[in-house]
């Protein structure tokens, strides 16, 4: 099975090599991106746990890469959103290894759903006193509704600093749901079957939102619309798009990214990005 793996890789490697003398490169980067996908189902029956890491990360790696290099083309701005300072007086503000983009990238894994706000629900649910099922309207009666300016940091390395969130906070929420004693971490869901898990202590900082707007403006479906979790301290990839739900759990249960080789925590300040970056 590793060997079937290594062989998925080697041929998406050669599959980007040879993508530059193609006549449509970006149908180069989807075949690579689909062996990769490949790769990455095939590392689940890969038995010894550490060649199945080492294979983990090397996929994810390339992903990655792929994934950066779409985004080249996606920097231009968002419709209808403000081009992002790609400046900073203090460099200590981005973190290692990350570039500022003036855009707003879109970045997913699969398409964006199509359900109208009125019609969303946020559900509050596993280790907690009171289990909360949420429409927007529900939602800014149960909190009170906040701004909170913060930068998105992805671990394909762009930054975009100055996102004016709107929303309420996380921890706002949790206040009334009641997280019960054995609560230790949260696992965020979104579409399409997408998650990522949190500890409490990262879903609960001041800047931990449910936005629905951003620089004022609803926030579009491509970004999250119509309810967005925005996780600013952690990667980007902990900002789950279009929230269902927040499981609250009593262990560290990986998600969606953190089952394919990426880090737990995710922390851009640590260098935390794949799993054996340490703790
Ligand atoms: N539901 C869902 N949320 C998601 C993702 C995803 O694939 N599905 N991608 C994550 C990643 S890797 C990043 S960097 C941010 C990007 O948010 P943006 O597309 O608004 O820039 O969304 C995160 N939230
Ligand atoms: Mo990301």
């Amino acid at each position: 099975m590793a060997d079937e793996v290594q062989t998925l890789l080697t041929r998406a490697d050669d599959v980007v090599k040879a993508a530059p003398a193609r006549r449509d490169p970006s149908a180069a980067r989807k075949q690579a991106l689909e062996l990769l996908a490949e790769a990455r189902e095939r590392l689940l029956d890969v038995a010894d746990t550490d060649r199945q890491l080492d294979l983990a990360e090397q996929v994810a790696r390339r992903i990655g890469d792929l994934e950066a290099e779409e985004l080249e083309t996606v920097l231009a701005p968002s419709p209808g959103v403000a081009r992002a300072p790609t400046h900073v007086d203090d460099p200590g503000r981005v973190p290692p290894g990350q570039h500022l983009t003036a855009g707003w990238p879109v970045l997913h894994v699969s398409a964006a759903p199509d359900i109208p706000a009125a019609d969303w629900r946020v559900t509050i649910t596993g280790r907690v006193e009171q289990r909360l099922v949420l429409d927007l309207d529900a939602l800014r009666e149960l909190a009170p509704t906040v701004e909170r300016t913060s930068d998105l940091h992805c671990v394909t390395g762009w930054t975009r600093l100055d996102n004016a969130w709107t929303g309420v906070r996380v921890a706002d929420l949790l206040a009334t749901a009641g997280p019960k004693p054995a609560a230790t971490h949260a696992v965020a869901a979104g579409h399409r079957a997408y998650t990522a898990n949190l500890p409490l202590d990262e879903l609960t900082r001041d800047d931990a939102l449910l936005a629905w707007a951003h620089d004022g403006a609803p926030l579009v479906s491509a970004h999250g619309g119509p309810l967005r979790l925005v996780i600013p301290a952690l990667y980007g990839w902990k900002s789950v798009k279009w929230v269902t739900e927040l499981r609250l759990v009593d262990r560290d249960v990986p998600g969606y990214w953190e089952e394919r080789g990426y880090h737990h925590l995710g922390a851009p300040w640590r260098k935390r990005r794949l799993r054996g970056d340490g703790v």
